[in-house]
């Protein structure tokens, strides 16, 4: 561990619309967290609802960037990586990973797409059925994963499900799941037949299988997978239990829902408001328990 945890972040960094890096550096940053980002592309935009974004792919300048820390011999307490653009990218991630990261958690959240529509667009597109092969892989090599539901069906091969999922349908998804290598596994954006919007999260080691409750949620709100996976790759290095750092980063959404509610945000695609809750959420405030074990 170095002094303060240090985790290279493996993400695009999109100028409007709070998603990747522009989410990942300052959440992580307020929980303690070095972070030393690795940028995919740069873009205006992200790319969902927005039309003439501009796309500069970092492929190259990402290699020379692996080179540099390789020679710093910079020691990372973590690896987490978001959206990668090409199956090239993911092969160089997982180069990464396997030459720098034998101590470090290795936190993969699968950027693939939501939604069923996103689904079957990645399903169909050549470039994305590359970059599903690739992500296929790379979650081999994770400790952890994140996939919402979209994600988590094509790394299974699976149809997507439109219905609300039973305790049993989520459980069994997670262990499939972790049956493609992680230790411990998130899916998010899940609807569950008891009418809340959750997490279920499973932790092989312990063998318990969750449930996190992420109240009543009346749109997708764009960004908040890569808040949770921020959230939670930051309270892991902070030391916290895989299920109280997804329960931390529940949490913290679901301020940042509510505040965005109440200020009346209303296009999606600029996310959530998350900045006026960063501070005071990460001095000290306990988060409340929204968990609970549903097998194991
Ligand atoms: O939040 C996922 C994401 C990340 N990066 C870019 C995106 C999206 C989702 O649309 O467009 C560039």
């Amino acid at each position: 561990m170095n002094i303060i945890p240090r985790a290279a972040v493996i993400n695009d960094l999109s100028g409007f619309g709070r998603v990747s890096l522009t989410e990942a550096i300052p959440v992580m940053s307020a929980m303690g967290i070095e972070v030393c980002p690795l940028p995919t592309a740069v873009l205006s935009t992200h790319t969902y609802n927005f039309k003439n974004y501009t796309f500069c792919d970092m492929t190259d300048e990402m290699q020379k960037i692996i080179e540099h820390w390789k020679a710093l011999n910079l020691h990372f307490d973590a690896i987490y990586s978001g959206y990668l653009g090409s199956r090239n990218q993911i092969d160089i991630i997982r180069r990464f990973i396997d030459e720098s990261g034998r101590d470090a958690v290795v936190v993969v959240d699968p950027v693939l797409g939501d939604n069923d529509l996103d689904c079957t667009q990645a399903v169909y597109s050549e470039r994305m059925r590359d970059i599903l092969g690739g992500m296929k892989e790379l979650v081999c090599a994770a400790d952890v994963i994140t996939p919402n539901l979209t994600e988590a069906c094509l790394l299974l091969d699976e149809d997507y499900i439109a219905h609300p999922l039973s305790d049993s349908e989520l459980c069994g998804m997670l262990r499939r799941l972790s049956y493609l290598g992680a230790e411990k596994v998130a899916i998010t954006s899940v609807m569950t037949s008891t009418g809340e919007m959750s997490v279920g999260a499973y932790d092989k080691a312990e063998n318990k299988y969750y449930k996190i409750d992420c109240g009543y949620v009346d749109r997708p709100f764009h960004g908040t997978g890569d808040i949770f996976a921020s959230v939670l790759t930051g309270a892991l290095l902070k030391g916290e239990s895989f299920i109280d750092a997804a329960n931390i980063a529940v949490g913290f959404i679901r301020r940042a829902i509510a505040l965005t509610q109440q200020l009346g945000e209303n296009k999606i695609e600029r996310g959530v408001i998350f900045e006026p809750v960063l501070a005071p959420y990460f001095s000290g405030t306990k988060s409340e328990k929204y968990y609970k074990i549903i097998n194991g």
